[in-house]
């Protein structure tokens, strides 16, 4: 079985031309002009783009005492009906701490219920011979990233020593480490301070994380992987204070990737002051929202290329889950949604209003995403030979946000009422049709693959052992092979 997809306007992360897609099973076969095929997409007054990757979800994630209500069928098929044909999503270790066990239990959870395909990153929430051991193993079971939690304290939280551990660890097996930057102890400080004084709504929870946590946490992660000389992803970068320190490491000729959020790009900390304590509780990230200043700074690095990837951190908690807060803003379950609403979010307020090409929107929602995670050309790129993960964007379909007319699994959205301009016409995953506008498409819980992804760089030859540690610095600032221009 073939398709074709005739008529559109291709726009990848470097060129925007006219030419039709020649689809053959799961892959692209051929780009140019006049091709055939047993079926066609019309693609006319559309751009055909790669499918867009979310490298930050968080699906039925067990924390803060409950679980993210979006399951890996609604979050996936949200995906697919936003645009995106792959995601990201994060593995947290059980009680037995092992990582290993923690990829066999996610891929127990999404097995059956993936509409589009999936890749892991897994958290390293403490530091010992087992985790060091199985890194190594989630390396082998298809994992490249390891992520690290400066905040949550008490919880997912590990200090600098094991932190400096870890990283080395990544260096040696060859691996991206990623750290969510905030200064946990200066959050749990915080946190008791403004209890204390008796407030407890969700107004307390963006004054208990203001940016200097942030940037401060930032800097240390940098100087942390500048010192074992690997890479550093951070994730949810929402400030000016995270952003210079990644612009100043990167003027150093420092790999380091900022990933701001289409929340922080179009929402501020306005919305904590809501007399509505749901309106306001339902907004509750870390880190949260902030002023405009600092969304007018994100913007500016997505323009500049000093922040690389827009992702959603998308954990989505029910009202009656936020309401578990109602009387104490550090136990609002902490995330938002923004999945489905990415791509044309983005469009909305980055493309209609020149703040970014078109391909500066594909670079931002996939490519750069797929380099960065090792999983380029196979996704984020139109060329032949790549999975057909494929968007056929109409720029001009007008859609309202919404809870009535959202996949996800929400009993709210967020963006209530929000118009927004480009939506997918057709989302192809491998091939397949699985998201077709006004056609209520509902694809296979089930077809969405794993996708592994390999390390970067050979891991050395002569790993270090448990004991041997604490190995000297040990500068090398483009020690990966990650691809140019990102
Ligand atoms: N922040 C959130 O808001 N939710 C999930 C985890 C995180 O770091
Ligand atoms: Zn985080
Ligand atoms: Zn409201
Ligand atoms: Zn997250």
């Amino acid at each position: 079985m073939s398709t074709v997809i005739k008529n559109g306007t291709l726009v990848t992360a470097d060129r925007m031309w006219e030419a039709d897609i020649l689809i053959e099973g799961e892959t692209i076969a051929r780009i140019g002009a006049d091709l055939k095929g047993d079926e066609v997409i019309d693609a006319e007054g559309a751009y055909v783009i790669p499918g867009g990757i979310d490298p930050h979800t968080h699906m039925q994630m067990p924390f803060m005492g409950t679980e993210a209500a979006e399951t890996f069928e609604t979050g996936t098929r949200a995906a697919a009906a936003g645009g995106t044909t792959m995601i990201i999503d994060f593995c947290l270790p059980g009680e037995d701490g092992s990582i290993k066990n923690a990829i066999e239990t996610w891929h127990k959870k999404s097995r059956d219920q993936i509409c589009v395909d999936v890749g892991y990153h897994m958290a390293i929430t403490g530091w010992n011979e087992q985790i060091f051991t199985e890194m190594k193993d989630a390396v082998e079971m298809g994992v490249n990233s390891f992520k690290h939690f400066m905040a949550y304290k008490g919880a997912l939280m590990i200090d600098d020593e094991e932190m400096i551990a870890s990283f080395r660890r990544c260096k040696e097996l060859g691996v991206l480490p990623m750290v969510h930057a905030e200064n946990g102890d200066l959050v749990a400080e915080a946190q008791a301070r403004l209890l204390a004084e008796g407030i407890t709504g969700p107004e307390g929870h963006s004054y208990s994380r203001p940016p200097e946590f942030e940037g401060e946490a930032a800097n240390r992660a940098i100087t942390i992987a500048d010192a074992a000389g690997t890479p550093l992803y951070i994730v949810h970068v929402s400030c000016e204070q995270a952003h210079e320190a990644i612009r100043r490491a990167r003027q150093k000729g420092m790999r380091v990737y900022g990933e701001p959020l289409i929340q922080f790009l179009t929402l501020d900390d306005s919305e904590y002051q809501n007399a509505d304590w749901d309106h306001a509780a339902r907004r509750v990230m870390s880190p949260p929202f902030r002023g405009k200043e600092h969304q007018d700074g994100l913007w500016a690095g997505l323009q500049a290329g000093s922040l690389q990837v827009v992702a959603t951190d998308h954990a989505a908690f029910s009202t009656e889950q936020k309401r578990r807060g109602r009387d104490d803003f550090t136990i609002i379950p902490n995330g938002t949604h923004g999945l489905e609403e990415r791509l044309a979010l983005l469009w909305t307020h980055g493309v209609e209003t020149g703040r970014l090409t078109p391909q500066e929107f594909v670079a931002a929602t996939s490519t750069n995403a797929a380099k960065i995670f090792n999983i380029y050309p196979k996704k984020g790129a139109l060329v032949e030979g790549a999975d057909a993960d494929i968007t056929v964007w109409d720029p001009k379909i007008k859609r309202t946000l919404s809870v009535a007319n959202h996949q996800s699994i929400l009993d709210y959205n967020i963006y209530e009422g929000w118009e927004v301009t480009g939506q997918p016409r057709y989302t192809l995953s491998r091939g397949e049709v699985v998201w077709a506008w006004g056609q209520n498409s509902s694809p296979r819980p089930g077809r969405g693959r794993f996708v592994p992804r390999p390390p970067f760089a050979a891991p050395a030859k002569a790993l270090s052992t448990w004991k041997a540690l604490t190995s000297p610095r040990a500068v090398a600032r483009n020690p990966m092979n990650i691809p140019a221009g990102v």
